[in-house]
């Protein structure tokens, strides 16, 4: 506790109220050195806890530069648990070192975590993305992690999707390789067995986002050799997310910079985000772009794996329960295929990677994508274990079933099980269009998205949005709601909502309808709803 009190002295807290939101704390920058000090504490206490070790990384993911945050991972390699976020939230806005020391107290006295121990055997392990503020928050989160009397593992730059890795990797019985070589080596050899003898269809473009992607890719690449053929742009001169990367592409349905039409129409694009943990793909034909989103890919996933589910031989595989996990911004014709089409089970969770991978954990293989392009594929542990078990004679000439067993395998071991992971899901993707001799547009026939609208509305306190239902209904304000479900029913296949974002000082509106001049029409009615009843001051502003 002594050193604890020393070390706090030097982060004091700013005026203001931290509040844990989507996926950890996310402001600007210069605000954060308290919080990411009190969260170094809080992870280590969690590891101390659990005895086993947890993970910190430094990164505001797809906000713009200015912004930092922290993103916290439990030993399994997922997000904190959320019983936990309360704990961040009480250290994150103690405003003395008395109280900090206090409430430091009182989670050991709660969680049963003893003051002296073996504490040095525990470990955090750090990871940070490439912002000019994150090497700094890093030393604050070191200082909180040292305080508690747990050692760091510092390994520098990396994606968020690695750092998770690379816990659940560590905590692993028996023990798995926990290095970020090791982490390169399981996805480049998992996609030589996805892809075979099969051909790409020319280099894909990638959209870097200007972030910890771009150096990243490029060493998956360098571990391929000829076998995935990538361009990467925006990789790293030019403005983190500004005008690129994945939320603007899924949110603004435009190019990103460094992409133009004509020059690239036809080709294959795809977009991650400024720490890698989503992709988008996009094309651009004629000056009018393509959006293959999260939910695009989680029906490209789920059919592939229901092809190879096929293949096995009937029994304890081939029965596994598959189940689909989307969010209220789930396009309605995603839902509807996914359902009718694949005759899969859907689930819908509020926005974030904790709720969506909890729900997709009850399936034995469960597949969950926000439409941002979050998402990966889980493998619920016995089943796996079936299948990494079951023999085989190792050649593919063996017939249908033998190579959908070898690629059950491979696919284990290419998709991330800890978070959703742009790099994985890239090469899952490109493997899939082979495997099945796709161009874009065979994928984009699957079926036609309803047109869709995103904005963002400013207000001087998103709070007082309150959801329910999955966000996809608001509780307060009470007039709210009665005024959107009149707008809706204006509108053919119209259906909106809105909640406040828990990554930006904004509240979000969702749109969608039969033509695209009706979906642009409810999303600014439904947003002007929105300001009308929450907005006080400050002015509307749309992306
Ligand atoms: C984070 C979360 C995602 C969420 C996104 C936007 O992503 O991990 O689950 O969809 O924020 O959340 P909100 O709409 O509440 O702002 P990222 O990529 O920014 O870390």
């Amino acid at each position: 506790m002594e050193k604890i009190a020393q070390q706090a002295a030097g982060f004091p807290k700013p005026e203001g109220v931290f509040s844990y939101g989507t996926a950890g704390f996310r402001t600007e920058a210069s605000l954060l050195p308290s919080t990411v000090f009190r969260c170094g504490i809080l992870i280590a206490l969690r590891a101390l806890q659990q005895k086993a070790a947890t993970g910190l990384m430094i990164t505001a993911s797809h906000n713009p530069e200015a912004d930092n945050g922290v993103k916290l991972a439990d030993p399994t390699g997922g997000m904190l648990s959320i019983a936990w976020e309360v704990y961040a939230n009480e250290l994150a806005n103690a405003e003395t070192v008395d109280a900090l020391i206090g409430l430091v107290a009182d989670i050991m006295q709660k969680e049963e975590i003893p003051e002296a121990g073996a504490r040095s055997e525990i470990t955090v392990l750090l990871g940070r993305d490439t912002r000019k503020s994150s090497a700094g928050l890093a030393a604050a989160a070191i200082a909180g992690i040292e305080a508690a009397g747990v050692r760091v593992l510092d390994l520098g730059l990396l994606t968020t999707p690695q750092l998770h890795y690379l816990v659940r990797a560590y905590n692993r019985v028996p023990a798995e390789a926990h290095t970020e070589e090791a982490y390169f080596e399981s996805l480049a050899s998992s996609f030589r067995v996805l892809v075979g003898k099969t051909q790409g269809s020319g280099a894909v473009i990638c959209d870097a986002a200007n972030g910890v992607g771009a150096s990243k890719m490029t060493t998956l690449l360098s571990k391929l050799g000829p076998l995935l053929e990538m361009e990467v742009r925006n990789e790293g001169k030019g403005a983190l997310n500004s005008n690129c990367g994945a939320d603007f592409v899924q949110k603004e349905q435009k190019l990103p910079t460094a992409f133009e039409s004509p020059r690239d129409d036809g080709r294959r694009c795809v977009s991650l985000d400024g720490d890698a943990d989503r992709l988008v793909y996009f094309s651009c034909e004629n000056g009018e772009m393509r959006l293959f989103d999260g939910d695009k890919i989680a029906v490209l996933f789920s059919s592939y794996i229901g092809a190879l589910l096929k293949a096995v031989p009937k029994g304890e595989i081939s029965s596994a329960s598959v189940g689909v996990v989307q969010t209220a911004y789930a396009n309605g014709s995603s839902t509807e295929y996914i359902r009718s089409t694949l005759g899969l089970q859907v689930e819908t969770t509020p926005t974030g990677v904790k709720f969506l991978h909890r729900a997709a954990e009850e399936f034995d293989v469960g597949i969950y994508f926000e439409a941002n392009g979050h998402g990966t594929v889980l493998f619920k542990e016995e089943w796996a274990q079936k299948v990494l078990a079951a023999p085989t004679g190792g050649d593919a000439a063996e017939g249908e079933a033998e190579v959908a067993l070898l690629k059950l395998k491979a696919l284990i071991r290419l998709i991330n099980q800890a978070v959703g992971d742009a790099l994985s899901g890239v090469l899952l993707v490109e493997a899939i269009l082979r495997h099945n001799c796709w161009e874009l547009q065979d994928w984009d026939a699957l079926y036609t998205d309803l047109p869709s609208r995103q904005l963002k509305v400013k207000v001087a306190d998103r709070a007082k949005i309150e959801t329910m239902d999955a966000e996809t209904r608001v509780r307060h304000p009470a007039d709210l709601q009665p005024l959107i479900d009149a707008t809706v029913a204006r509108y053919s296949q119209g259906r909106a909502f809105t909640r406040p974002s828990g990554t930006e000082d904004v509240v979000r509106v969702y749109a969608e309808a039969a033509t695209r001049a009706e979906t642009e029409e409810l999303a600014v009615e439904v947003a002007r709803h929105v300001y009308d009843k929450a907005g006080d001051s400050q002015e509307q502003t749309t992306e």
